[in-house]
């Protein structure tokens, strides 16, 4: 069965659009996965990070792949990209966050979901309702009813990437 799952892209580093295009190439190529939509670019202030401003966009995806072995594939395609923590928060070359995986919560100690900070992000929060405008967050909301609390926070949606 097949699982609707939604993705977080960040980078802050270096040239931001090539490296979300490329890790949206990256998901496009994953085994047991297709209908891999992407939102809009969008370049927001960095929030509770130091550094350049992020770009940020939110994929959606279907997917036979368990949630934790979609986490490894993420976290493979931050390493080929050249991802190197140095610190919590720093600034990175790609970031790639499994926000939703179908209506499921899950809370173990390397994998959370819904992610924990969507709520608070106004670049997860717009680009996921961009594709997904009836999307009801499970133990949270409908998106739109999210949408109001992270109004203030600097967000810009750049022209539709390829
Ligand atoms: N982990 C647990 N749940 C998840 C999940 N749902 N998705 C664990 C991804 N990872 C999850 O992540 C640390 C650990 O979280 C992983 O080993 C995984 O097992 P990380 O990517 O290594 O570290 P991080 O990204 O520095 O920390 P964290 O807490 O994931 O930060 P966030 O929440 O990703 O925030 N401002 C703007 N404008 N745009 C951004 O994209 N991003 C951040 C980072 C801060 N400020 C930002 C942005
Ligand atoms: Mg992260």
């Amino acid at each position: 069965m097949k699982i609707r799952a939604f993705v977080g892209l960040g980078a802050n580093l270096g040239n931001s659009a090539q490296h979300l295009a490329d890790a949206v190439a990256a998901l496009r190529s994953l085994s047991s996965t297709d209908d891999v939509m992407c939102s809009s670019f969008y370049r927001s202030a960095p929030l509770d990070a130091p550094g350049p401003d992020y770009l940020n966009a939110v994929v959606s995806l279907h997917t036979q792949l368990p949630p934790h072995a979609l986490l490894e594939a993420l976290q493979r395609i931050e390493q080929a990209q050249g991802r190197d923590r140095t610190f919590r928060h720093a600034p990175r070359t790609l970031d790639l966050d499994l926000l939703l995986y179908g209506d499921q919560i899950i809370s173990t100690s390397g994998l959370v979901v819904p992610h924990p900070r969507l709520h608070e992000r106004a670049f997860v929060l717009y680009p996921l309702a961009e594709l997904a405008p009836g999307l009801q967050v499970p133990g949270l909301s409908a998106v739109q009813a999210l949408l109001p609390a992270v109004k203030g926070q600097r967000l810009q949606r750049l022209e539709k990437p390829v």
